[in-house]
């Protein structure tokens, strides 16, 4: 009765280390540009720089395998805001051109080399490192408004399922969360009371109900 009673115990501890992994999910809840930072290893959303007549980039933060990212790769500025690349002097040479051709700075592997741009149209400005570009090592600067998911493509009513499928990703793993950390105490519980009061009749007699 004893080895049974443990039985039961370590199968509930399973079924909540089961739980655990399958909450292991990720959410990607940000724009991607097109695809152009799909392959940028330190892209994690926009960052919110607005409000600064001067912002900061760093060239060669460790990313995509090395000192090849931008620091942070996608920022989000307001119309006439001035962005200075600083390197980092990581990773062998870098530079910042951007896709287009509005602007392209030169090649350094030099600590403390900066570039420097000032941005007036809104809209979305996608650059990159052209020695490390197949690396991922790209940026995006957006200049007023954060562009939906897709790239401006979808209207306003179209987008209400990518909102949701969005939300749905966090939702799902806290509430794993919470049915892990149930499942640990129901596990307890019922051990302590297995332990304290011994096997009550009905344990063991699964197969008499429907
Ligand atoms: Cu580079």
């Amino acid at each position: 009765m004893k080895r049974r009673d443990f039985l039961r115990a370590a199968g509930g501890s399973a079924a909540a280390a089961g739980a655990v992994a399958a909450g292991t999910g990720t959410a990607a809840a940000q724009p991607g540009f097109d695809g152009w930072l799909d392959d940028t290893g330190n892209y994690d959303g926009v960052e919110d720089m607005t409000g600064n007549d001067e912002v900061t980039v760093e060239v060669g933060v460790e990313a995509n395998g090395g000192a090849f990212g931008f620091g942070p790769a996608a920022i989000q500025v307001d119309s006439g805001t001035t962005v200075v690349w600083e390197w980092t002097g990581e990773g062998q040479q870098h530079n910042v051109v951007h896709d287009g051709g509005n602007y392209e700075s030169d090649l350094s592997a030099e600590a403390g080399f900066t570039f420097e741009h000032t941005f007036e149209e809104e809209g979305v400005s996608k650059y990159y490192c052209q020695p490390h570009k197949s690396l991922g090592m790209k940026g995006v600067v957006v200049v007023g408004e954060v562009p939906s998911e897709g790239g401006g493509g979808e209207g306003g009513e179209g987008g209400g399922e990518k909102e949701l499928e969005e939300l749905g990703v966090p939702i799902q793993a806290h509430w794993v969360g919470s049915a892990t950390v149930l499942g640990i105490v129901v596990t307890l519980v019922y051990t302590f009371y297995i332990l304290k009061y011994g096997e009550s009749p009905h344990t063991g007699n699964t197969g008499g109900r429907e």
